[in-house]
């Protein structure tokens, strides 16, 4: 959102995970829920939570239509995030837990909230040329499954997420920020 909006942020690599090691100080002393992402404004106010920060960058832009037009966009970004966090979920029981504790049918019930996602993007068809904050959340969290579970073929499943990253994909916005 940032770049979209040509907003310059000085970047702060930082280590988050639930266990240890602990938490980064640093990101403690700005969210006490030690998780990323976390935003520092010029006068100190701190905003956390990426659907927060989004907001108070893009509030009053396109991004954020009127009317119907942005329930439907908040909902649609409400999705993303969804799937993202039942993805890392799944991602911290199978990868993080000792393999002794872990619970396959938690990690499965969280997979099937992200399939589930999927399939309600298809059919809501996220729009490149509308680009709403909900388009930008659904890129986002196709990235992320490109990202950490490459095995889920979407792109193969759901020709609309398809077409879709093939357009948005290739702005600078995304192309920067491709998780390493
Ligand atoms: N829905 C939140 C999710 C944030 C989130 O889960 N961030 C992860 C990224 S790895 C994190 O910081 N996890 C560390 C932890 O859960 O302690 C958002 O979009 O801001």
């Amino acid at each position: 959102m940032a770049t979209e909006l040509g907003h310059k942020l000085t970047l702060e690599p930082i280590a988050a995970s639930p266990v240890a090691p602990e938490p980064h100080p640093d990101l403690l002393a700005v969210n006490p829920l030690g998780k990323v992402p976390a935003l520092q404004l010029p006068s100190g106010r701190v905003l956390y939570g990426s659907q927060v920060i989004c907001r108070y960058l893009g509030q009053g832009t396109p991004f954020y239509p009127d009317g119907d037009a942005h329930w439907d966009a908040v909902t649609r970004e409400a999705l993303a995030d969804g799937l993202v966090d039942a993805a890392l979920l799944a991602r911290y029981e199978n990868h993080l837990r000792p393999e002794a504790l872990r619970w396959s049918d938690w990690a499965k019930g969280q997979m099937a909230k992200v399939n589930r996602a999927l399939d309600a993007m298809e059919a809501t068809r996220p729009d490149a040329a509308r680009f709403d904050i909900g388009d930008v959340a659904t890129g986002c969290a196709l990235g992320y499954l490109d990202f950490r579970y490459p095995e889920i073929d979407w792109r193969g499943q759901y020709p609309h997420l398809q077409a879709f990253a093939g357009i948005i994909f290739a702005r600078d916005s995304f192309r920067d920020t491709v998780p390493a």
